[in-house]
């Protein structure tokens, strides 16, 4: 296919200027003040890039490729996963106010139980907790939090698919992934997607990251999955993860802060809704 087909001639969403985004970021603070930070929870996949996100978090703000949260080499191997939550350090005594943790979740017969994935939202999941698809945690663990406090909570839920698996989730998996949104939306919840692994969908971002809201076959991907699980458009973003770079750059970095920047937003909405 040649480039006049597979690119539109102007992207479809043009994102603000990184600096802003970063600044902005830099200074956020919830205004509500029952918080610290603002929690932010990843789930998807094995493998879909939620410890890459992260770390593309992390590197943006560093200025340097970071590799902190363990990424999974062996991806898909992974029956358990510990509930951890990653901060990113501003300077050596101080982190920024918004703050992670990753569930892995909707394989059919592993990944994290919908039903922890609910106890997560509300914040009965302690630190450490080691998830386990036979065992679903309850209020005689010692890993349940009997009362959390809104800063245990989540405050924005995103959920992170490769592009490249749009098409081929199962009925199954769309199904969990439509009642854990549907569990996010009863606890008034906002929620957003990041397809990731861009560049390994479509050749044209492989070579120039530039290309991502110019790729046709990526549109309509980000549309198929808008429809499938009743994401409006502007909760969706596309993410190229920082995997093989050495050196951060703007065009990344522009990608990452705009999904991040959204992400924040969303979640602060949700706290001064509180
Ligand atoms: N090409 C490409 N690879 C990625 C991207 N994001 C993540 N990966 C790779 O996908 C694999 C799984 O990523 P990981 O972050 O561990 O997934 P997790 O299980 O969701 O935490 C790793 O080898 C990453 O380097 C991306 O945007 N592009
Ligand atoms: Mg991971």
């Amino acid at each position: 296919m040649g480039q006049e087909q597979s690119l539109f001639k102007d992207p479809w969403r043009t994102l603000p200027e990184s600096k802003e985004m970063f600044n902005f970021l830099k200074q956020y603070k919830p205004q509500n003040e029952q918080v610290t930070r603002l929690r932010i929870l990843l789930h998807g996949p094995v493998g879909a890039g939620k410890s890459s996100f992260i770390n593309s978090v992390d590197s943006v703000f560093q200025g340097r490729v970071a590799v902190r949260a363990p990424m999974d080499a062996t991806s898909g191997e992974s029956f358990t996963q510990k509930y951890k939550t990653y901060k990113i350090r501003k300077e050596p005594q101080s982190f920024y106010n918004f703050i992670f943790n990753d569930i892995m979740g909707f394989e059919s017969d592993r990944g994290v139980q919908v039903e922890d994935v609910k106890l997560a939202l509300m914040g009965h999941v302690k630190e450490g907790y080691r998830f386990n698809n036979c065992h679903q945690l309850n209020e005689n663990d010692n890993s349940y939090n009997p009362d959390p406090t809104l800063d245990d909570r989540v405050h924005v839920l995103v959920c992170v698919v490769p592009v490249g698996s749009v098409s081929l989730l199962s009925d199954e998996v769309v199904k969990k992934m439509r009642e854990v949104r549907l569990a996010a939306s009863d606890l008034g919840i906002p929620q957003l997607a990041i397809l990731t692994k861009p560049d390994e969908a479509c050749p044209e971002v492989g070579k120039n990251v530039e290309n991502l809201y110019k790729s046709i076959y990526l549109k309509e991907q980000v549309d198929k999955f808008s429809v499938m699980l009743g994401f409006p458009l502007n909760s969706i973003f596309l993410v190229k993860n920082y995997n093989s770079e050495i050196n951060t750059n703007d065009g990344m970095n522009t990608h990452i802060l705009s999904a991040l920047k959204q992400i924040v937003m969303f979640g602060e909405d949700f706290l001064n809704d509180q």
